[in-house]
């Protein structure tokens, strides 16, 4: 009978609380910000767990329009802590620049240093690193004539560094600084050697990492412990914000016109030290067309009057650049391909009320290359330009569904269209955006 207290060990145990998260199921800018700001009104944590201040969105809270980039969106919410996991690679300067610019804007961000906290293992972007993309985009483009279209954060050469193991993270800034500069030095020097023009100010940018590192100290904790509390104590609301989107991937996306982190739900685990028995319900957010910036294959692209509308109607042109996005029908075969790497539990449509005018509405459901079907999305990217897609063409609604607040309200052509959609993928859609506001997130069910 002594070993009493080993076998309560063997009687299988439910996980306790998992995460919630949302993904990008496209090439990016589908919405998800809509979504996460949905969920985090009433989370108790939320987590960012890959990329930099790369990506952008909008929250508006009491008609203020606050920015986001690396800080999760929910240090809006008062009541829950905001959590930077050991996925995301975090330039500092940028980070306080980002609460500082959100602080003048409204009170939403009053206090946000006590709300935030910053995994130990999360690795940081330095400034030679942004200098660095800037130089290696210059010279994709002089050499290949085409450039990867990065937002020059330094995010792909911070995970470069990471990678390479000669990276330095937010435990090493906190640490030892005497260690922490002979690191820096090392791999300031180790990027001079690359890159004869790169001018990198050694000793100004210590100085400035070192102010930064006192402001940092208060927030920084052991992220796998943090989140393993917050998992196996009392229940709580705990969402994941993903940035970037499926098609951008590292390994799934369209390599190579692609991010350096996995936004796929993979990256969840790993970025966070999440255990996959912790991964909950995972929501992909879909648009109800398809966008692309920059280059690259994209096969239900339109070249067209119908492509203009899409783009002038839904405003799509790149927070952080400015760039007009380019337009095409949805593509049913990408998102499908979103669909088996995630698995998602449900879908929200957004931005259907960009459709409204349109007589006829066509979505790319199957790929063709030589006259034979593809079974799925080519990893290929030559392939990729080369298919053909196979289209179903249903009827538009021919009016506005900005004020509709309900499935049942909407025209029956776009109930169809949702319905199509959700036949197509065998995924239930719990969210039709039809509009700017909090508001016009219908929710299905
Ligand atoms: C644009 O091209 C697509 C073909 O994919 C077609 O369905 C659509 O009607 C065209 N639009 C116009 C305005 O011609
Ligand atoms: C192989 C690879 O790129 N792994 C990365 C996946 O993304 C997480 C963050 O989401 C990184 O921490 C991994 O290094």
């Amino acid at each position: 009978c002594r070993d009493h207290g080993v076998s309560s060990l063997r009687v299988p145990k439910e996980p306790q609380n998992k995460v919630t998260v949302v993904l990008g199921a496209q090439w990016g800018d589908e919405g998800k910000g809509k979504v996460v700001d949905l969920l985090a009104m009433d989370a108790d944590i939320v987590c960012r767990c890959q990329g930099g201040n790369n990506a952008g969105h909008t929250v508006v809270v009491d008609s203020v329009e606050y920015d986001f980039h690396l800080l999760p969106s929910g240090v809006l919410n008062k009541k829950a802590t905001s959590f930077i996991g050991n996925g995301v690679v975090i330039h500092l300067p940028g980070l306080f620049e980002e609460a500082e610019k959100n602080l003048q804007k409204g009170k939403g961000l009053q206090g946000w240093e006590e709300r935030l906290k910053i995994s130990d293992r999360a690795h940081i972007v330095f400034n030679f690193h942004q200098a660095v993309d800037g130089i290696q985009e210059q010279q994709r483009q002089q050499q290949e004539g085409k450039n990867l279209g990065t937002t020059k954060k330094g995010i792909g050469p911070a995970y470069s560094s990471k990678a390479a193991r000669n990276g330095l993270r937010v435990c090493d800034l906190v640490g030892d600084i005497t260690v922490f500069e002979d690191k820096f030095r090392l791999l300031a020097e180790h990027f001079q050697r690359m890159y004869q023009n790169l001018n990198i100010n050694i000793e100004n940018e210590l100085e400035q990492l070192k102010g930064f590192a006192e402001r940092l100290r208060p927030l920084v904790t052991d992220g796998v412990y943090f989140m393993h509390k917050a998992l196996n104590g009392p229940s709580k609301k705990i969402l994941v914000e993903g940035a970037n989107a499926a098609l951008l991937d590292i390994d799934f996306g369209t390599y190579p016109f692609v991010t350096s982190s996995n936004c796929t739900v993979g990256g969840v685990c790993t970025g966070l030290g999440v255990p996959p028995s912790h991964v909950g319900r995972v929501y992909g957010v879909v648009k109800a067309y398809t966008t692309r910036v920059g280059v690259g294959a994209f096969p239900t692209e339109l070249n067209n009057e119908t492509g203009d509308l899409l783009q002038s109607r839904g405003r799509e042109f790149g927070v952080t650049t400015g760039r007009r996005r380019r337009c095409g029908w949805l593509d049913l075969i990408l998102v499908r391909y979103a669909h088996m790497v995630n698995g998602f539990s449900a879908i929200a449509l957004t931005k259907l009320d960009i459709l409204d005018t349109l007589p006829e509405i066509k979505v790319g459901v199957a790929y063709k290359v030589n006259g034979k079907p593809l079974p799925s999305f080519p990893a290929n990217m030559d392939v990729l330009t080369r298919v053909t897609v196979e289209y179903e063409t249903l009827p538009g609604w021919c009016c506005s569904t900005e004020a509709v607040r309900s499935f049942e309200e909407l025209p029956p052509q776009a109930q169809s269209y949702i319905r199509f959609i959700e036949d197509f993928l065998q995924v239930p859609v719990k969210w039709v955006g039809v509009g700017k506001s909090r508001e016009s997130m219908i929710k299905l069910f």
